[in-house]
Order: structure tokens, then C-alpha cells, then sequence
């Protein structure tokens, strides 16, 4: 339907109705893309990508119009992909949400997009690492993911941002809880959003608190492993006054970022722990540091490598998780039903074991 060469040239200009038709393409997992994303592979991985997460209602949706406008005023293109359904970026709108969008409307240097929750386990769905390259191809320097903040999206959003902010609010209870039963573990920035209401100081505290702890602990969070990776730097850098040439070998290293990181850390005690952010998503107080805070892991990732690590990683998660996906749409069909239910009539009967059912079983996917 569509001339997938005109689309990627589209793209390539930052053309928003190339942008969301090939968008479309994505969600309705058309074969047509593929050529578009083929096309697309050699502009991609220029933009930051941020992953903003939390509890329904903390704010996500205020904050990230926030940062959007934030970003912006600073030069920078965004585009933003909320996968919340009741984000005030979908349809489901009230009125006043929609107000406040319609700021950016006429901004090509910004392009708002929602999806749906569409992925088989809960999480995020291809469409929405599809929908991230095609912005990241059109050029946006940010790329915004608001995430519903239940289940799995939650935590899939840290193999798809190179940065996860995650959103705490006073007020929750169970979200302290929530946070302490792991989910902590998946923020590179933190914030508390709501900073207007009591109790968040309290927040913050127990946040910090948290951190502090999993730092002496040595749990091996994500950013305990940044931190230590920017000390030896801040070392290389004092004792040699020049780069380190392991990191320079990996052809990643940014000396001007290191530099400007050794000179200026973004306000971590000690303890080297991540700042806890106070915001208040509506008047907007906190929202500048709070970019700060995201550039300065940006510049901290790539300082020590870990940007492509990262990437790498995630790379390797989602042609996992690609697999998986099709061997999973692969039993769905009537035939493989048919076959799966033989093959356990055949071990229940005891005409086959197990694993000689399950090799029968990855043989006939394989043919
Ligand atoms: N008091 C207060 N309310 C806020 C703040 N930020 C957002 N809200 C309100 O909290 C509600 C949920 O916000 P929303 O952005 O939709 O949260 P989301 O579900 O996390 O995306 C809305 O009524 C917002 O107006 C804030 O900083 N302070
Ligand atoms: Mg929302």
C-alpha cells in the first residue's frame, strides 16, 4: 500500500506523516515494514532513549510533558511513545490533558505517539522497539517511552532505554513495598513526583535509604557497576592525566564526558549512590535537575563503555525474545494443537517420555 522507499526518505527528513505511517506499519506488524526497518538500520542508535516508569498515577504522563518541554528548550528533538492507554497522549484523553498536549502540535520538533499494550507476555510489545528505531532514524536526539507501570512493561523498559527513570510518589504505601521487592533495581534516575504533597521528604529518605543500602551491600545494581566504572576513570584520569587505554580500545570512550563528569559530579554523596530527585510534575519545579540527572547517565554511559554494553545486552534479550515469540505463534496453529495434544496423550499414556515428546515436538518446529 505503501512505497516503502518514499517512507525511509520520509523518515530520514524527519517527516511526520512518513513517521506515522511507517508507525502504523509497526503496530499492525504489516510484512511491509521490514523493508523500512532494513532500510533504517544504518540511521539508528543516535538517540537517547529514556524509559519513564512507575506506578499509575505518580505523574508520568504530567512529567513527561514536562521534560518534553524542557528538552525542547533546550534544542533538542523528542519524540515520545506512551504505551499507558490512559495516557493523556491517547484518545482516552480529558479535555484539559488534551489542551496541554496540543502545545507541541504544531512543533516538528516533537512527535507524540501512543501504543498499545500489545505484547505476549504483558510487556512491551515489538511495535514499541519498532516505533523507537523509526524516531531514533528520523533524527529525534530523545526519545521518550512512558510505560503503563504495572507488570511487565515495567521492567522490560530497561531492555529497551538506554535510561530508566523511575517515578516514586508519596502517598503509596505498597509502593515503598513494590519498589523494595525489586523493582528499584531497574532505575538509573530517581524521582519523586508530587513533591507538593506531605510525605514526600519521607520518600525520599526511605528511597535514598535503599540505595545507600544495596551500595554497601555491593548488590550488583546496574548503577552500583556505572559508578564503579566512572571511579576507576576519575582514578585513570588522576594518576596518568590521560584517557585509559582500555577504555579508549573499546573506541566508546568520550574523554570531554569523562572530564566533565570527574569535574562536575551530579550531586551524589559519598557514597556515589544516584540522586533522588523532588518534582512536581505540575508547576514543574524540579524538572530542569531532573534532565540534568538523565544527561549526566547519559554522559556516564558513554564515558565508560557501558552505552553499547547496554545495548549489547539488550540486543542479545530481544533476538531471544523475538525467538520465543515466534516459536510460541508457531504452536498456536490448529496443526501444532493438534500435534501438542497428541504428543501429551502419548506421554500420559506412557507410549513416550518427556523429552523424547518435547524432541519430537522441537524437530517438527524446526522443519
Ligand atoms: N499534586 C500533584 N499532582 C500531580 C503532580 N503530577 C501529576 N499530578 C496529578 O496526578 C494525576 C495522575 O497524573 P498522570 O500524569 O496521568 O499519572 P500517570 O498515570 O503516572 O501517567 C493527575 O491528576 C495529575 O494532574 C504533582 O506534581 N503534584
Ligand atoms: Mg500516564
Amino acid at each position: 500500500m505503501y512505497d516503502s522507499a518514499s517512507l525511509v526518505s520520509g523518515i530520514r527528513k524527519g517527516d511526520p506523516r512518513s513517521i506515522a505511517r511507517s508507525i502504523t506499519l509497526v503496530e499492525r506488524e504489516d510484512p511491509a515494514r521490514l523493508a523500512v526497518l532494513k532500510a533504517i538500520n544504518a540511521d539508528i542508535g543516535h538517540a537517547h532513549i529514556v524509559g519513564i516508569t512507575g506506578p499509575p498515577g505518580s505523574g508520568k504522563s504530567t512529567l513527561t510533558d514536562k521534560l518534553l518541554k524542557e528538552l525542547r528548550s533546550r534544542g533538542r528533538r523528542v519524540a515520545v511513545a506512551a504505551i499507558d492507554p490512559s495516557s493523556p497522549f491517547t484518545g482516552g484523553a480529558i479535555l484539559g490533558d488534551r489542551i496541554r498536549m496540543q502545545r507541541h502540535a504544531d512543533d516538528d520538533g516533537v512527535f507524540i505517539r501512543s501504543l498499545a499494550t500489545r505484547g505476549h507476555l504483558g510487556g512491551l510489545s515489538r511495535a514499541t522497539t519498532e516505533t523507537v528505531r523509526i524516531f531514533d532514524a528520523a533524527g529525534f536526539d530523545d526519545i521518550i517511552i512512558e510505560t503503563v507501570g504495572v507488570g511487565q512493561s515495567e521492567v522490560d523498559i530497561v531492555r529497551l532505554a538506554d535510561t530508566v527513570v523511575l517515578v516514586s510518589v508519596p502517598g503509596l504505601g505498597d509502593d515503598i513495598q513494590a519498589i523494595k521487592a525489586g523493582v528499584m533495581e531497574i532505575g538509573d534516575v530517581f524521582c519523586v513526583n508530587k513533591a507538593d504533597r506531605d510525605g514526600s521528604e519521607r520518600v525520599i529518605r526511605e528511597i535514598r535509604a535503599m540505595l545507600e543500602a544495596a551500595v554497601m551491600n555491593g548488590a550488583a545494581t546496574r548503577f552500583s557497576a556505572l559508578y564503579q566504572a566512572l571511579d576507576q576513570l576519575k582514578a585513570v584520569d588522576r594518576t596518568e592525566g590521560q584517557s585509559s587505554p582500555r577504555a579508549s580500545s573499546s573506541g566508546l570512550f568520550d574523554q570531554g564526558a569523562a572530564h566533565h563528569i570527574a569535574r562536575q559530579p551530579p550531586g551524589h554523596d559519598a557514597l556515589e549512590i544516584p540522586a533522588v530527585i523532588p518534582t512536581t510534575a505540575e508547576t514543574g519545579d524540579g524538572v530542569s535537575r531532573l534532565v540534568d540527572e538523565i544527561k549526566a547517565h547519559e554522559a556516564a554511559l558513554v564515558a565508560t563503555g557501558f552505552l553499547r554494553l547496554r545495548r549489547h545486552e539488550n540486543l542479545s534479550w530481544e533476538l531471544g525474545n523475538a525467538l520465543a515469540d515466534r516459536v510460541l505463534r508457531r504452536l498456536e496453529g490448529e496443526d501444532r494443537k493438534i500435534e501438542l495434544a497428541d504428543l501429551a496423550s502419548a506421554v500420559l499414556d506412557k507410549r513416550k517420555d518427556f523429552y523424547e515428546a518435547l524432541g519430537i515436538l522441537e524437530g517438527s518446529l524446526a522443519g
